[in-house]
């Protein structure tokens, strides 16, 4: 077994691992590229893999996942600490000997004439002091050709930990994928990850979602900083001031997208970077300056409703090695998903079986995917792999609301601004198996991946502001719809004369209109005319109807009351003062 490795605790755990899964054999991954064109050709052979037109997506592969493995599995992942009320009302509990008794035993045997690949990785740039080692063992050549484009593996990350014992230990099986005896399990308390029985996605990368935000978000509340479901923006103006910001929205909210927007062609001189579209670290500085690194390499993209309106950059950037699961495939090899383009005449869908656009299906998975690096984006910020980080100057809530939310506010204080993020709600997606477009309560866009108590990670958020110098904090909603469901703003790069208005809030030249909820902008500051938005609609994209917050905020006590005694008196206060507000403009 080679490996450059002489941590005595890293070996033994590999070796508890190999006896419980029994693989054939076991392959040190070092993340290079002769190791990616080996993987790749051995899937090709055996089937596995599609690789794509060569003219058109050179070192480009089409994956199809098993039918019933397709998204992330929420009812199937779990928070294995010793206190249950550790966990909290938002997330699934087991005791760490209860997943001992019954997740274990799945693993048996699980990598018989298999093999079992080691993948040592960093999270974060090499050499940032907020970075984190990984070891992740799976026995699916997918998953690994999938992690050496999503995290930093290889060498370096052996040797950036050393002999030391603090790394991610996360253990994945494919299993025999049956959903009934799926199992995502995270040990809080000894950063510990089991994944078994799926190999999609957050369900089985195991550096992303269980790793960067479930077992982060404890680290971060025990060491002082905040692991978020964030995208990472910068963006230039014409004075050549240089701004970040960071924006939380849930699943299938568009975090991809607002990352690498193509500002509207009519409005020049800015220039928008990309430094993340998924998962923010952010911590304080010894300036008090809020600081952000993206832990993760690369994409891992929502490919429908992608095209070169919606996203030129993403377009541009998935034409090569990229990797793409559960899309549809042309005649002449050629990816393709609905509201890529016009469709074609005939397909293979992402089952694998022939498709028309007759079909009363799609030929894409809605939840299918693009895995592209980091370093192919065209929009990517020279600064997407300083240690440092970048300094952020506004915090971005939001989520996909058909009604009731206006297109952009902003928050009164920073105890307000958290007020706003945990009371967030949006319409469920794709990305999770859940029934998908019912409103749920969706704190920071971390509901499913927040590792503890929800109530102390508000607590968390309040105190992480308080004695610094806390950015302002805006919410956005780009899903408002008209009553035939057909959304009432534009979107995607039309989201920039939002993110121009944020920056100007921070600068402190634009102005803004209180109402009940926040702040909101003037109409014409948003609403150029070249926009050709209708006054009607541009008024109930603006709006703020105080007897249908008065709703909204009982909904509110009611998931207040499900955070039970831990729920921040600072949040109960925000909330009386919210209907105080409203009530008074009812008078
Ligand atoms: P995850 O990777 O699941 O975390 O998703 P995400 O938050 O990165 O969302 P993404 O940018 O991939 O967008 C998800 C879906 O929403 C895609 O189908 C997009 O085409 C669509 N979408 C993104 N931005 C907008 C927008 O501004 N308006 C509308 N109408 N749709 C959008
Ligand atoms: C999400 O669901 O927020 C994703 C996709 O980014 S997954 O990697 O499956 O979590
Ligand atoms: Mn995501």
């Amino acid at each position: 077994m080679f490996h450059s490795t002489t941590n005595k605790n890293l070996i033994h755990w590999i070796e508890e691992c190999a006896t419980l899964c029994v693989p054939q054999n076991i392959v040190w991954c070092d993340g290079s590229e002769e190791e990616q064109n080996v993987l790749i050709k051995s899937m090709t052979d055996q089937g596995e893999l599609i690789s794509l037109n060569p003219d058109h997506f050179p070192s480009s592969y089409l994956y199809r996942s098993h039918p019933n493995d397709v998204a992330r599995d929420e009812s199937k992942t779990f928070i294995c600490c010793e206190h249950k009320s550790d966990s909290g009302p938002t997330n699934n509990w087991m005791s760490p000997q209860q997943a001992e008794q019954s997740i274990k035993p799945l693993f048996q045997n699980c990598m018989k004439q298999r093999t079992m690949y080691i993948i040592p990785y960093v999270m974060g740039p090499i050499d940032s002091p907020f970075s984190k080692v990984g070891i992740q063992i799976t026995d699916s050549p997918y998953i690994v050709i999938n992690m050496n484009i999503m995290a930093r593996v290889g060498n370096d990350a052996l040797k950036k930990l050393g002999n030391s014992h603090d790394y991610v230990k996360g253990m994945h099986g494919l299993g025999t994928l049956d959903p009934n005896q799926r199992f995502i399990a995270h040990f809080t308390e000894s950063n510990t990850i089991w994944s078994i029985n799926s190999g999609y996605g957050g369900n089985a990368l195991l550096s992303k979602k269980c790793f960067a935000l479930r077992l982060a978000s404890v680290m971060g509340k025990n060491e002082g900083w905040l692991a978020e479901h964030m995208l990472i923006l910068g963006i230039r103006t014409p004075e050549n001031k240089q701004h970040y910001v960071v924006a939380a929205l849930p699943s299938s909210c568009g975090k991809t997208n607002l990352a690498m927007l193509q500002p509207p062609y009519s409005i020049k001189g800015y220039e928008i970077t990309t430094v993340g579209d998924d998962i923010a670290w952010l911590r304080f500085d010894d300036q008090g300056v809020l600081r952000a690194i993206n832990p993760e390499a690369g994409f891992f993209g929502v490919a429908p409703g992608t095209n070169t309106t919606t996203n030129p950059n993403a377009m541009n950037m998935i034409h090569r090695n990229t990797i793409f699961t559960n899309v549809g495939l042309t005649d002449n090899r050629c990816p393709w998903w609905e509201g890529m383009s016009e469709p074609p005449e005939t397909a293979i869908d992402w089952q694998g079986t022939t498709w028309t656009p007759n079909n009363n299906t799609c030929a894409a998975h809605p939840n299918s995917r693009y895995t592209t690096p980091l370093t192919e984006c065209p929009t990517l910020a020279t600064t997407w792999d300083d240690p440092q980080g970048v300094p952020i100057s506004a915090i971005i809530f939001g989520g996909r609301r058909a009604k009731l939310t206006p297109l952009i506010y902003q928050a009164y204080s920073w105890n307000h601004g958290v007020f706003i993020g945990a009371t967030m709600a949006s319409e469920t997606t794709a990305a999770a198996t859940t029934p998908v477009g019912t409103i749920r309560r969706d704190p920071m866009a971390m509901r499913p991946f927040c590792g503890y108590h929800i109530g102390d990670y508000f607590n968390h958020w309040l105190d992480f502001g308080k004695n610094n110098q806390s950015p302002p904090v805006f919410a956005v909603n780009w899903f408002r719809t008209n009553d035939n469901g057909q959304f009432l703003w534009p979107g995607f790069g039309e989201n920039f004369r939002v993110l121009q208005w944020i920056i100007e809030r921070c600068e402190g030249i634009a102005e803004a209109q209180e109402t009940p909820i926040g702040m909101i902008p003037y109409a014409s500051d948003i609403f150029a005319e070249d926009l050709n938005v209708p006054h009607s609609i541009q008024q109930e994209l603006l709006s703020v109807t105080p007897t249908h917050w008065l709703n909204e905020c009982e909904d509110i006590d009611i998931f207040f009351q499900t955070v039970g005694s831990s729920l921040p008196s600072a949040l109960i206060q925000e909330h009386q003062s919210l209907k105080g507000r409203l009530k008074n403009a009812l008078l």
